[in-house]
């Protein structure tokens, strides 16, 4: 990767989800390239958000980004709002994109739910500020989860429609999603067919962040399974959504493939199989969320980190803001 952007919303509780598909990954990629990554404030008032909450919701999530191994030293870490380009170059981007794109995301169909003439105008367009938040680094590559490679090409078709439009070919990358790996997209606890989420109304569908090691153990033991034991091949987890996923937890915790996971429990029923995955969770989480009460607790390291990333990101955006204007010829270009 050249150049590498993602970003969280601070809009609830994160959860393992959130941790395996983006969290991990940007621990582990900021050793590989330039790497800038943001609490997405903006997107998160697409829905309501109580003022008086969001930044401290905001400090929330830049310490899960340090428990979770991203080093402000290494990586830029800051708010969306405090960097202003992203939301100018949104509307440059809001007049590129065009309806028919919008209206094939999916995310946009599930999260306006039922009444969709009462969604506000900004979760519609949410994917196109998505598309000015990476595209104003130039970024090249995008960990995130598998649910967000629909936006990713939606990202691709505004550079190039824009490279083209304004005449400026190879001006906005291509970025690649890096959607690939364990964990890229983790189920809900009470349901393997949907995925693990912030917004679900059932807490023992998901293992925050913040959890500590009791309720932890305590959401595997109650997690939803079949009675059959763990079959020896992944052929044989097929149909079978709850098991499937609570391998790939597994898996993805320990740093071991599914196959390997099966070659160890083949066999087992879960009353053998949750312990133990109960105890690698702990192990693994428990330690995240200990962390984060630690740096919530004087959150002046936080404050600073986002201050000095913010002005790291904006030494990056500015000069390709500047550009944009220059290119669709503002009259302040
Ligand atoms: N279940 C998941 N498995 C793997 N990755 C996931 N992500 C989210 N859920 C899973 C990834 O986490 C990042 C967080 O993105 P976000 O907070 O900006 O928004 P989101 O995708 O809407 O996250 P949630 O937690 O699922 O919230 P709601 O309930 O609002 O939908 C992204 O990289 C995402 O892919």
């Amino acid at each position: 990767p050249q150049r590498v952007l993602s970003g969280v919303q601070p809009s609830g509780d994160l959860h393992l989800g959130n941790y395996l598909g983006a969290l991990a990954k940007f621990a582990r990629i900021q050793h590989e390239a330039p790497t800038f990554i943001f609490v997405a404030d903006l997107h998160a008032i697409t829905v309501w958000q109580e003022p008086s909450k969001l930044k401290q919701q905001v400090r929330e999530i830049a310490a899960a980004y340090l428990a979770t191994g991203l080093d402000p030293k290494v990586a830029s870490i800051f708010a969306q709002s405090a960097v202003p380009e992203h939301a100018e170059l949104a509307w440059v981007f809001n007049c590129v994109a065009r309806l028919g794109w919008l209206d094939r995301m999916t995310q946009f169909k599930e999260k306006s739910g039922k009444h969709k003439e009462r969604a506000s105008v900004g979760l519609y367009t949410y994917p196109v500020l998505q598309a000015a938040d990476i595209l104003i680094y130039k970024a090249t590559h995008v960990p995130v989860g598998e649910d967000q490679k629909q936006h990713l090409e939606l990202t691709r078709d505004i550079a190039q429609k824009f490279n083209n439009d304004f005449a400026a070919p190879g001006f906005f990358p291509l970025p690649e999603p890096l959607t690939q790996g364990p964990g890229a997209r983790v189920m809900s606890l009470r349901d393997g067919s949907a995925k693990m989420s912030k917004s679900d109304p059932s807490d023992y569908s998901r293992i925050n962040l913040t959890d500590d090691a009791d309720a932890i153990a305590q959401k595997v033991k109650k997690a939803r399974t079949d009675p059959e034991p763990l079959p020896e091949t992944m052929e044989g987890l097929e149909g079978r959504p709850e098991a499937k996923n609570l391998v790939g937890i597994y898996a993805a915790l320990s740093g071991k493939t599914d196959a390997e996971v099966l070659a160890e429990f083949a066999g087992q029923g879960f009353g053998a199989f949750k312990p133990k995955l109960a105890d690698l969770a702990v192990s693994v989480m428990a330690p995240i969320g200990g962390e984060m009460r630690r740096l919530l607790a004087d959150p002046g390291e936080i404050d600073r980190v986002l201050a000095e990333g913010a002005g790291r990101a904006r030494e990056i955006a500015a000069p390709v803001m500047a550009e944009v204007r220059r290119l669709v010829g503002f009259w302040a270009g």
